[in-house]
């Protein structure tokens, strides 16, 4: 296992390098080429210019989050193809820089979903939060304009207005009427089996991220949710590059998904994870809470000890953190010090497993 901290790069992120390397046992980040559209080609001298800025602070990159699929691709349009050029030669150009590990993910129109972005707690910290009965009750529109208002002036991944604003979004949301769960796990397969050859070439692991919250938002059809449909899909294409990034708190929005036994039934699957809790007020009511155990839902030492377990040895990231100590003006869910928290907490835990695991023997 690799700890790793997102990057969203100079434009983008109030985080700089030099924090994260102060960050004890942090060396590798996630990162992306934040401006590219879904689709676009990333040339090989942008993909090198990236790396060199990463090292020239003395870390490297681990793996990219994201390369994001076109929606032609998702929705199977006849255009499709020239997308999946793109995505393939992109994978082309990341595995001749060295780069092995991608995040993607195949949710239709939204990218992760929530209803506030600064949910206030008692000790006066504030968190992202989803409540479904205020998803049941704004119009599609309305939901974009309020994530946009509490953004910091960020561009969100996945809320990218080129897409979403002047009312793109309706359109787009009209283009995926015709497309069920059965078809978006043909367009998945379509996709995964057009990359799988260059992954192949490239040694490059493919991570699919889970639709969050796992299940469908706005009568979008979401697959990525739960068991039974990852182990569809990893039949699907059945070749170890066809993995998944296994994210904590989107796999978790579902109370029933048992996460250890996931975990232990996709050894040699899971090519990246994001570590994080949540708190519940019902079922479809949550908030994302503080890393520890104790402070949320999850059993944090079972999830780490399921990974290790398992052998994974891919990189690994705190995820959203909450807002604390005044920090401002960064990304929602991606301040620093909650996440360095994050990071020190699940070391903590990787290191207190494996020596435990260690004098069993
Ligand atoms: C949210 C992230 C997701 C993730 C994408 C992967 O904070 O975990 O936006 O990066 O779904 O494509």
């Amino acid at each position: 296992m690799e700890m790793t901290m997102r990057w969203f790069g100079p434009d983008h992120d109030t985080v700089t390098l030099n924090q994260i390397r102060q960050i004890p046992g942090v060396k590798g980040v996630i990162t992306t080429l934040y401006d590219k559209q879904p689709g676009e080609l990333w040339e090989e001298k942008e993909i090198r210019s990236l790396m060199e800025s990463v090292a020239e602070e003395g870390l490297h990159i681990a793996g990219i989050e994201s390369v994001n699929v076109h929606d032609a691709i998702k929705i199977g349009s006849p255009d499709k193809d020239l997308y999946i050029n793109n995505y393939v030669e992109t994978l082309r150009n990341l595995g001749k820089c060295g780069i092995h590990m991608v995040c993607y993910n195949f949710m239709p129109v939204f990218d992760w979903t929530r209803t506030e972005l600064a949910r206030k707690c008692e000790d006066g910290s504030t968190v992202l939060a989803y409540n479904q009965d205020v998803i049941d009750a704004l119009d599609l529109d309305n939901l974009y304009e309020s994530i946009l208002a509490n953004s910091s002036g960020h561009v969100l991944p996945g809320w990218e207005p080129e897409r979403m604003a002047d009312g793109k979004l309706l359109k787009l949301f009209n283009s995926y009427k015709d497309v069920d769960e059965e078809k978006l796990f043909d367009n998945l397969k379509y996709f995964l089996e057009s990359i799988m050859p260059v992954c192949d070439e490239y040694n490059i692991n493919m991570a699919i991220h889970p639709d969050d919250p796992a299940w469908s938002v706005y009568g979008l059809p979401r697959i990525i949710t739960n068991q039974k449909n990852i182990e569809r899909m990893m039949k699907m294409v059945d070749n170890p590059h066809n993995g998944l990034t296994f994210c904590s708190g989107s796999y978790g929005t579902n109370l029933e998904n048992d996460m250890p036994a996931m975990i232990r039934s996709l050894k040699g699957r899971i090519h990246f994870a994001h570590v994080r809790n949540l708190k519940f007020n019902s079922p479809r009511d949550f908030q994302e809470a503080p890393h520890l155990s104790s402070e949320g839902t999850f059993d944090m030492y079972e999830l780490i000890k399921a990974l290790y377990d398992i052998g994974f040895d891919g990189p690994m990231r705190p995820d959203h953190g909450r807002t604390i100590w005044g920090e401002t003006g960064h990304m929602p869910g991606y301040g620093l010090y909650d996440r360095a928290l994050g990071a020190t907490y699940l070391n903590g835990l990787w290191e207190a497993v494996s020596k435990a695991k260690k004098a069993d023997i």
